[in-house]
Protein backbone atom coordinates (compact mmCIF):
# COMPACT_ATOMS: atom_id res chain seq x y z
CA UNK A 1 0.00 0.00 0.00
CA UNK A 2 0.62 3.57 -0.64
CA UNK A 3 0.26 5.45 2.83
CA UNK A 4 0.64 9.47 3.24
CA UNK A 5 -0.23 11.38 6.34
CA UNK A 6 -0.31 14.62 5.30
CA UNK A 7 -0.90 17.65 7.63
CA UNK A 8 -2.27 20.86 7.41
CA UNK A 9 -1.03 23.56 9.23
CA UNK A 10 -3.76 26.41 9.67
CA UNK A 11 -6.64 23.87 10.75
CA UNK A 12 -4.22 21.00 12.37
CA UNK A 13 -6.05 18.83 10.07
CA UNK A 14 -4.60 15.11 8.75
CA UNK A 15 -5.32 14.40 5.43
CA UNK A 16 -4.97 10.68 4.31
CA UNK A 17 -3.70 8.83 0.72
CA UNK A 18 -3.80 5.30 0.10
CA UNK A 19 -3.26 3.68 -3.12
CA UNK A 20 -3.42 0.28 -4.06
CA UNK A 21 0.35 -0.41 -6.14
CA UNK A 22 -1.59 -3.45 -8.03
CA UNK A 23 -4.74 -1.74 -9.33
CA UNK A 24 -3.57 1.50 -8.62
CA UNK A 25 -6.56 2.88 -7.12
CA UNK A 26 -6.54 5.52 -4.71
CA UNK A 27 -8.79 7.21 -1.82
CA UNK A 28 -8.22 10.36 0.10
CA UNK A 29 -9.79 10.90 4.01
CA UNK A 30 -10.55 14.13 4.76
CA UNK A 31 -8.97 16.55 2.11
CA UNK A 32 -8.00 19.96 2.69
CA UNK A 33 -8.90 22.58 0.08
CA UNK A 34 -6.05 24.15 0.09
CA UNK A 35 -4.09 20.71 -0.61
CA UNK A 36 -5.97 20.14 -3.85
CA UNK A 37 -2.76 21.07 -5.86
CA UNK A 38 -0.54 18.83 -3.90
CA UNK A 39 -3.25 15.85 -4.12
CA UNK A 40 -3.24 15.67 -7.94
CA UNK A 41 0.79 16.17 -8.32
CA UNK A 42 0.81 13.23 -5.35
CA UNK A 43 -1.53 11.37 -7.51
CA UNK A 44 -0.07 12.19 -10.70
CA UNK A 45 3.78 10.60 -9.02
CA UNK A 46 2.51 7.55 -8.01
CA UNK A 47 0.29 6.97 -10.95
CA UNK A 48 -2.65 6.14 -9.09
CA UNK A 49 -6.27 7.10 -10.16
CA UNK A 50 -8.76 8.68 -6.99
CA UNK A 51 -11.52 6.31 -6.84
CA UNK A 52 -12.92 7.57 -3.42
CA UNK A 53 -12.70 11.46 -1.61
CA UNK A 54 -14.20 10.35 1.68
CA UNK A 55 -15.17 12.77 4.78
CA UNK A 56 -15.28 11.47 8.25
CA UNK A 57 -18.03 14.35 8.93
CA UNK A 58 -19.27 18.16 8.33
CA UNK A 59 -15.76 19.71 9.83
CA UNK A 60 -16.74 22.71 11.31
CA UNK A 61 -13.01 24.45 10.91
CA UNK A 62 -12.11 24.33 7.42
CA UNK A 63 -13.33 23.55 4.18
CA UNK A 64 -13.35 20.11 2.32
CA UNK A 65 -11.70 19.65 -0.86
CA UNK A 66 -13.77 16.71 -1.97
CA UNK A 67 -16.05 18.92 -4.66
CA UNK A 68 -12.70 20.32 -5.96
CA UNK A 69 -11.56 16.76 -6.80
CA UNK A 70 -14.80 15.77 -7.35
CA UNK A 71 -15.09 18.21 -10.44
CA UNK A 72 -11.22 17.74 -10.95
CA UNK A 73 -10.94 13.78 -10.96
CA UNK A 74 -13.56 11.00 -11.75
CA UNK A 75 -13.59 10.38 -8.30
CA UNK A 76 -16.94 9.47 -6.00
CA UNK A 77 -17.45 11.38 -2.66
CA UNK A 78 -18.62 9.79 -0.20
CA UNK A 79 -19.22 11.05 3.47
CA UNK A 80 -21.71 9.46 6.24
CA UNK A 81 -25.22 9.63 5.41
CA UNK A 82 -26.32 11.05 8.50
CA UNK A 83 -24.16 14.08 7.71
CA UNK A 84 -26.96 15.76 5.39
CA UNK A 85 -24.63 16.51 2.85
CA UNK A 86 -26.76 15.29 0.09
CA UNK A 87 -24.56 15.98 -2.62
CA UNK A 88 -22.09 13.53 -2.01
CA UNK A 89 -22.29 10.54 -4.63
CA UNK A 90 -22.07 8.19 -1.69
CA UNK A 91 -24.44 9.01 1.60
CA UNK A 92 -22.66 5.99 3.75
CA UNK A 93 -23.76 3.67 6.38
CA UNK A 94 -22.65 1.44 9.13
CA UNK A 95 -21.54 -1.95 7.72
CA UNK A 96 -21.08 -0.35 4.32
CA UNK A 97 -17.62 -1.33 2.56
CA UNK A 98 -15.72 -0.06 -0.05
CA UNK A 99 -13.00 -1.71 -1.99
CA UNK A 100 -9.31 -0.31 -3.32
CA UNK A 101 -8.09 -3.09 -5.47
CA UNK A 102 -8.01 -6.10 -2.76
CA UNK A 103 -8.43 -4.21 0.27
CA UNK A 104 -11.83 -3.28 1.42
CA UNK A 105 -12.80 -0.33 3.61
CA UNK A 106 -15.13 -1.20 6.56
CA UNK A 107 -17.75 2.00 7.06
CA UNK A 108 -18.52 2.24 11.13
CA UNK A 109 -20.83 5.02 12.53
CA UNK A 110 -19.36 6.47 15.07
CA UNK A 111 -21.73 9.57 16.02
CA UNK A 112 -20.88 11.81 19.25
CA UNK A 113 -18.72 14.77 17.95
CA UNK A 114 -21.02 15.11 15.18
CA UNK A 115 -24.92 13.26 14.40
CA UNK A 116 -23.36 11.87 11.05
CA UNK A 117 -19.22 11.24 12.02
CA UNK A 118 -18.14 7.74 10.95
CA UNK A 119 -14.59 5.89 10.90
CA UNK A 120 -13.11 4.31 8.19
CA UNK A 121 -11.34 0.57 8.80
CA UNK A 122 -8.99 -0.10 6.73
CA UNK A 123 -6.49 -3.72 7.39
CA UNK A 124 -4.67 -2.48 10.48
CA UNK A 125 -5.65 0.92 11.15
CA UNK A 126 -9.07 2.87 11.67
CA UNK A 127 -9.74 6.66 10.22
CA UNK A 128 -11.50 8.16 13.61
CA UNK A 129 -11.85 11.89 12.33
CA UNK A 130 -12.93 13.20 15.45
CA UNK A 131 -14.82 10.86 17.38
CA UNK A 132 -11.17 9.57 18.85
CA UNK A 133 -8.27 11.51 18.75
CA UNK A 134 -4.89 10.24 20.25
CA UNK A 135 -5.20 11.46 24.18
CA UNK A 136 -8.19 12.84 23.34
CA UNK A 137 -11.53 13.46 21.40
CA UNK A 138 -13.77 15.60 18.74
CA UNK A 139 -15.76 17.92 21.27
CA UNK A 140 -19.50 17.81 21.23
CA UNK A 141 -21.04 21.06 21.75
CA UNK A 142 -22.44 21.59 18.17
CA UNK A 143 -23.15 20.04 15.04
CA UNK A 144 -25.86 17.25 16.72
CA UNK A 145 -22.98 16.14 18.84
CA UNK A 146 -23.81 14.37 21.91
CA UNK A 147 -21.47 13.50 25.02
CA UNK A 148 -22.87 9.91 25.82
CA UNK A 149 -23.24 9.09 21.95
CA UNK A 150 -19.90 9.85 21.44
CA UNK A 151 -19.05 7.84 24.53
CA UNK A 152 -21.09 4.54 22.89
CA UNK A 153 -19.70 5.02 19.55
CA UNK A 154 -15.82 4.55 20.96
CA UNK A 155 -16.22 2.06 23.24
CA UNK A 156 -18.79 -0.12 21.28
CA UNK A 157 -17.44 0.54 18.17
CA UNK A 158 -13.48 1.97 18.66
CA UNK A 159 -12.52 -0.27 22.16
CA UNK A 160 -14.05 -3.37 20.36
CA UNK A 161 -11.20 -3.81 17.56
CA UNK A 162 -7.72 -5.22 17.91
CA UNK A 163 -5.40 -3.54 20.39
CA UNK A 164 -2.68 -3.22 17.68
CA UNK A 165 -5.28 -1.69 15.16
CA UNK A 166 -3.93 2.23 14.67
CA UNK A 167 -5.30 5.07 15.12
CA UNK A 168 -5.30 7.96 12.18
CA UNK A 169 -7.18 11.03 13.89
CA UNK A 170 -8.53 13.67 11.76
CA UNK A 171 -6.50 16.61 13.99
CA UNK A 172 -4.11 16.82 16.05
CA UNK A 173 -3.56 19.80 18.12
CA UNK A 174 -0.15 18.86 20.13
CA UNK A 175 2.08 17.24 17.90
CA UNK A 176 1.10 13.31 17.93
CA UNK A 177 0.90 11.71 14.63
CA UNK A 178 -0.68 8.13 15.19
CA UNK A 179 -1.51 6.04 18.16
CA UNK A 180 -3.56 2.30 18.45
CA UNK A 181 -6.53 0.98 20.07
CA UNK A 182 -5.06 -0.45 23.05
CA UNK A 183 -2.72 2.51 24.10
CA UNK A 184 -6.18 4.51 23.84
CA UNK A 185 -7.74 1.87 25.80
CA UNK A 186 -4.55 2.30 28.39
CA UNK A 187 -4.09 6.36 28.65
CA UNK A 188 -6.89 8.70 26.83
CA UNK A 189 -7.25 10.92 29.96
CA UNK A 190 -10.91 11.35 28.83
CA UNK A 191 -11.91 7.65 28.68
CA UNK A 192 -9.19 5.05 30.27
CA UNK A 193 -11.10 4.22 33.57
CA UNK A 194 -13.58 6.57 33.11
CA UNK A 195 -17.27 5.59 33.55
CA UNK A 196 -19.92 6.82 31.03
CA UNK A 197 -21.34 9.72 33.15
CA UNK A 198 -17.81 10.75 34.19
CA UNK A 199 -17.22 10.91 30.46
CA UNK A 200 -19.83 13.16 29.54
CA UNK A 201 -19.21 15.09 32.74
CA UNK A 202 -16.00 16.20 31.40
CA UNK A 203 -17.61 16.52 28.12
CA UNK A 204 -19.54 19.49 29.25
CA UNK A 205 -16.84 21.04 31.38
CA UNK A 206 -14.90 21.73 28.35
CA UNK A 207 -16.06 24.95 27.45
CA UNK A 208 -14.47 25.65 24.43
CA UNK A 209 -14.37 29.13 22.28
CA UNK A 210 -15.95 27.95 18.31
CA UNK A 211 -14.00 27.24 15.47
CA UNK A 212 -13.33 30.59 13.83
CA UNK A 213 -14.88 28.92 10.77
CA UNK A 214 -17.83 27.32 12.25
CA UNK A 215 -20.55 29.58 10.44
CA UNK A 216 -18.64 29.58 7.13
CA UNK A 217 -17.34 25.55 7.22
CA UNK A 218 -20.38 23.72 8.10
CA UNK A 219 -22.70 25.13 5.17
CA UNK A 220 -19.73 24.92 2.97
CA UNK A 221 -19.11 21.21 3.77
CA UNK A 222 -22.83 20.90 3.22
CA UNK A 223 -21.97 21.67 -0.18
CA UNK A 224 -18.94 19.64 -0.17
CA UNK A 225 -16.95 22.87 -0.50
CA UNK A 226 -18.19 24.02 -3.89
CA UNK A 227 -21.43 26.36 -4.26
CA UNK A 228 -22.91 24.40 -6.59
CA UNK A 229 -22.26 20.75 -7.14
CA UNK A 230 -21.45 18.97 -9.17
CA UNK A 231 -21.69 21.05 -12.35
CA UNK A 232 -19.93 24.20 -10.86
N1 LIG B 1 -9.27 26.77 17.49
C1 LIG B 1 -9.73 25.83 16.52
C2 LIG B 1 -10.73 24.90 17.22
C3 LIG B 1 -10.91 23.69 16.44
C4 LIG B 1 -11.93 22.72 17.06
O1 LIG B 1 -12.82 23.07 17.86
N2 LIG B 1 -11.78 21.47 16.66
C5 LIG B 1 -12.74 20.46 16.96
C6 LIG B 1 -12.78 19.45 15.82
S1 LIG B 1 -13.73 20.07 14.46
C7 LIG B 1 -12.46 19.67 18.21
O2 LIG B 1 -13.15 18.74 18.51
N3 LIG B 1 -11.43 20.04 18.98
C8 LIG B 1 -11.12 19.28 20.15
C9 LIG B 1 -10.34 20.07 21.11
O3 LIG B 1 -9.98 21.22 20.81
O4 LIG B 1 -10.07 19.51 22.19
C10 LIG B 1 -10.39 26.55 15.35
O5 LIG B 1 -10.80 27.71 15.51
O6 LIG B 1 -10.50 25.95 14.27
FE1 LIG C 1 -14.68 18.04 13.51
Amino acid sequence: MIFRQLFDQESSTYTYLLGDESSKEALLIDPVDSGLQLYLTLLDQYGLVLKYSLDTHVHADHITASGLLRQETSTLTGIGSRCNALLADLQLQHGDQLSLGQHIVDVLATPGHTAGSVSYLMNDRVFTGDSLMINGCGRTDFQGGDPGTLYDSITGQLFTLPDETLVYPGHDYKGYRVSAIGQEKAINPRLAGKSREEFIAIMNALDLPKPDMLEVAVPANKRLGIEAYPHG
